[in-house]
């Protein structure tokens, strides 16, 4: 009886030990609201381009009256591949076409009006735009979307009930003839003058309830593209950023709770509380990050007088810094010219910033450190875990260590101006500041400090750091860390 009882003890030890390292095992909480995979996957690919192109650029206008004829579209020499590859050598990973812009042209064979690329030279009036890109983007693998401006100063019936059913028979030509869409990218700008079918005047609609937007995606979007994010000023699943630099704000929450002019519930595109859109809202109601969307030039459209204003490098890094490592998205916008090719001042713009991102982030040189964390939640759960350029495995704490810190033992010194950092996004936007210190005669010395983190950010230093131990300090947090990565490069001078 007395063995027995020893056994039985012994099992419920054995059970006991079990269910504690279990539980001690499990996954923190996820906090907040969290991405949907669309979300994810597009938290993925960081950066896009934006593709305007169509009888503006023959006019030298960004916004063209609805009026200039189809004849004018003549790109003789446009070669999609081209394109295609010059911004996959700046390191952009998608491309959206803008398939109709305000002026109501459409660059596909429509069938909702004569709008529309067949009715100019064109291919002989035998061409399609939207597929030529198509095909090129999934030639070179890049993932492919598409803009189709909400606004058409063309279309004779704009502002009442039949434009809506014409506008959505567009999109569904866009939705089911051309493979599958990562992006449906839908304009804020809306309603005022035009040659709507050669009525010239000015309309108004009412943006609260005219396209009917939740029903639109909801039915439509979600049902024949279920893998696009949609984009507008406040969503559904990317929120404009809230100006045209390319900027989120120091501080980016991935979350956000839209709401009206007054504080209501926001009902639809051109309607964002803008304002709030750079930063977002800390514990906001939706997962909606920021898409930074700025031009390579000065002008959505080509225009030659500016050549000579292509973003330089310089511009381009700091716009890279500021959107993607602000775990923003950044959209380029890339214009084709006359001819139907990328002036050379940008393909060479494209290559020298793509060229300056693969060598910057080619080698991680806290890879091979000792990594030494002041709590770990579990063995799956380890700081080396930090190392292993995997965006969802991750170093996480105890549910109570909510600021816990992280020593990386470089093993020999090393110099460095950029750090990155970045949070199993799957489990929520958790940390709320931290900060980064060097080992540096004797002592620790703060280098770096920031605010959120979400799906990447990185932090610039003013000069290079030369040293044998960074330390990670986690400041704030609500919950428990669960951080997937931490990177020291140098930033590529040639
Ligand atoms: C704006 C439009 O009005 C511009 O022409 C451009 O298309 C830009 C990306 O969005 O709201």
């Amino acid at each position: 009886m007395k063995i027995f009882t020893a056994q039985v003890r012994g099992l419920l030890l054995l059970l006991l030990v079990c269910l504690t390292s279990a539980l001690a095992q499990a996954p923190p909480q996820p906090y907040g609201v969290l991405p949907s995979e669309r979300q994810l996957r597009w938290h993925e690919i960081e950066m896009y381009s934006l593709i305007h192109f169509g009888l503006n650029t023959y006019q030298d206008k960004e916004w063209g009256y609805g009026d200039a004829d189809p004849q004018l579209f003549n790109p003789v020499e446009f070669d999609a591949e081209r394109i295609v590859k010059a911004a996959k050598a700046g390191g952009l990973h998608g491309l959206i076409l803008v398939a109709k812009h305000h002026d109501g042209f459409c660059l596909w064979p429509t069938k909702t009006t004569d709008y529309n690329i067949t009715k100019s030279p064109f291919r002989n009036g035998k061409g399609d735009m939207v597929r030529e890109f198509e095909q090129a983007c999934r030639k070179h693998g890049l993932k492919f979307g598409l803009y189709n401006s909400p606004w058409d100063r063309n279309a004779k019936d704009y502002g009442k009930p039949e434009y809506i059913d014409l506008y959505r028979a567009q999109w569904r030509e866009l939705y089911t003839n051309y493979g599958e869409l990562f992006a449906s990218w839908h304009d804020g700008a809306n309603g005022g003058d035009g040659y709507y079918g050669g009525a010239k005047e000015t309309r108004k609609i009412d943006r609260t309830t005219y396209y009917g937007w939740d029903v639109f995606w909801r039915d439509f979007t979600r049902k024949l593209q279920p893998n696009a994010v949609i984009f507008s000023d406040i969503g559904l699943d990317i929120r404009w950023v809230g100006n045209e630099k390319g900027f989120a704000n120091e501080t980016h929450w991935a979350t956000f709770t839209p709401t009206g002019p007054k504080g209501e519930p926001n009902p639809g595109p051109g309607f964002a509380n803008d304002h709030e859109s750079p930063t977002g809202t800390r514990n906001g109601k939706y997962w909606i990050p920021a898409e930074c969307d700025v031009p390579l030039r000065p002008g959505w459209f080509y225009h030659a007088n500016q050549d000579d204003k292509v973003k330089t490098l310089a511009q381009l890094q700091d716009i890279y810094f500021k959107s993607v490592g602000r775990g923003a998205d950044l959209d380029l916008g890339l214009a084709p010219d006359k001819r139907g090719l990328l002036h050379e001042n940008d393909v060479k713009a494209l290559q020298a910033f793509g060229d300056w991102q693969r060598k910057t982030f080619a080698v991680n040189l806290a890879e091979g450190a000792s990594i030494q964390a002041s709590n770990v939640r579990g063995k799956a759960f380890a700081p080396k875990y930090l190392l292993d350029n995997d965006r969802y495995s991750y170093w996480a704490t105890s549910d109570n260590v909510t600021t816990p810190e992280v020593i990386f033992d470089l093993k020999q010194a090393k110099s460095f101006n950029v750090i990155r950092l970045r949070e199993n996004i799957k489990l929520g936007q958790r940390v709320e500041a931290f900060a980064i210190d060097a080992w540096q005669d004797g002592a620790w010395k703060e280098i770096a400090a920031a605010t959120s983190i979400g799906a990447n950010r990185l932090l610039r230093l003013p000069a290079n750091v030369t040293t044998t131990k960074v330390r990670l300090r986690i400041t704030k947090a609500p919950v428990c860390v669960a951080l997937s990565d931490f990177g020291l490069f140098v930033s590529a001078t040639n």
